[in-house]
């Protein structure tokens, strides 16, 4: 695991401690290794993500990551990249307890996670600065299969969102997008330009099931979706690619909040996503059935109210949130 920058250390801990305690009552045991990566390991040592941390990761089963500060390019955008982990997955619904706008809205956003601007291109002078920005075939069918894939399982509807009328290389990615579509009649397939998307999830958020877009994109709507289900305290994620999983919350470091006071919910929600990634893939049915029980545990405490962070109009701490939501598991178990 990457404990991270700001608030990272304490969700995680926290985290750990809920998923070793949920490991002694499934029968499964995890080894935790850290490897340290982010701002204060930058400011240590020289570099945010040492080679020795990478070497760690590299030899794990799955990787979960606290939030890190500023150097989000040289740790996460670059280990997307690195392991190749090309599908970005992020469940935005909501939840009973979470005040929000709306209510029955339950869309995940499918982001392509190592091309576009994020391909880290860049040249940047005193007078000028240019980026690149990567849209392959092969990048955008496997992220196109990915959407599809979730949209199978899903409400079989989904959202193409692009900008190609301006950006003429996202024609690549819709055009690759829509040649997937093919293989997949029964999804109801439509699409948007990223302007019009950002509108529309405004005013009309339940229309949405899967949203396929572009690395940039994906990132921009990802905090709006957050908004607009309550809260980006809510998020957890998941960062795929063919045989490795890394998960993270969406949210960022909040380097000036109280640890004590921050949610959690977004790590143990990404750490939900791990346990069920990892059930799936290693075929045990004890991690998927603990990553059902975090999910129950977690939205039984956001609904009943009574262990909120301040965040959410509460004033449980951290841990208290955390113990309740062992509690709520110790019930159902
Ligand atoms: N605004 C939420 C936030 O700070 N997220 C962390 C972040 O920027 N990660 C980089 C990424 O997801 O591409």
């Amino acid at each position: 695991m990457i404990k991270g920058d700001g608030i990272g250390p304490h969700i995680v801990d926290k985290t750990l401690e809920l998923l070793q305690w949920l490991g002694d009552l499934k029968g499964f045991s995890m080894e935790f290794v850290e490897a340290q990566a982010g701002d204060s390991v930058l400011k240590e040592v020289g570099t945010a993500l040492p080679a020795e941390s990478l070497r760690k990761i590299s030899a794990s089963d799955a990787c979960l990551k606290g939030p890190v500060g500023e150097t989000a390019r040289d740790v996460i955008v670059y280990l997307r990249q690195k392991l190749d982990l090309y599908a970005n997955i992020r469940p935005f619904k909501n939840y009973p307890g979470v005040k929000s706008k709306w209510s029955g809205v339950d869309f995940v956003i499918v982001r392509e996670n190592t091309e576009d601007l994020y391909r880290s291109v860049e040249d940047v002078g005193e007078d000028h600065a240019v980026a690149l920005l990567v849209v392959t075939r092969k990048g955008s069918e496997r992220i196109a299969k990915v959407g599809f894939e979730m949209a199978t399982a899903r409400r079989r509807k989904l959202t193409i969102v692009h900008k190609s009328n301006v950006v003429k290389s996202y024609l690549l990615f819709r055009n690759v997008c829509m040649q997937v579509a093919a293989k997949y009649p029964s999804v109801d397939v439509d699409e948007m330009y990223v302007d019009n998307a950002a509108y529309q999830l405004i005013i009309n958020p339940t229309a949405f099931d899967v949203i396929l877009t572009p690395n940039m994109f994906g990132d921009i709507l990802s905090d709006e979706a957050a908004g607009i289900v309550g809260t980006i305290g809510i998020a957890g994620s998941a960062n795929i690619g063919d045989s490795f999983g890394l998960f993270e919350p969406v949210h960022g470091s909040a380097p000036t909040l109280n640890p004590e006071q921050a949610n959690p919910t977004a790590q143990l929600l990404a750490a939900k996503m791990m346990l069920e990634w990892l059930g799936r893939t290693k075929k045990d049915r004890r991690l998927s059935e603990a990553a059902a029980l975090v999910e129950n545990g977690v939205t039984q405490v956001l609904a009943e109210g009574r262990f909120l962070t301040p965040d959410l109009g509460g004033k449980a701490s951290c841990s208290e949130y955390v113990d309740e939501v062992r509690r709520k598991i110790s019930s159902m178990a």
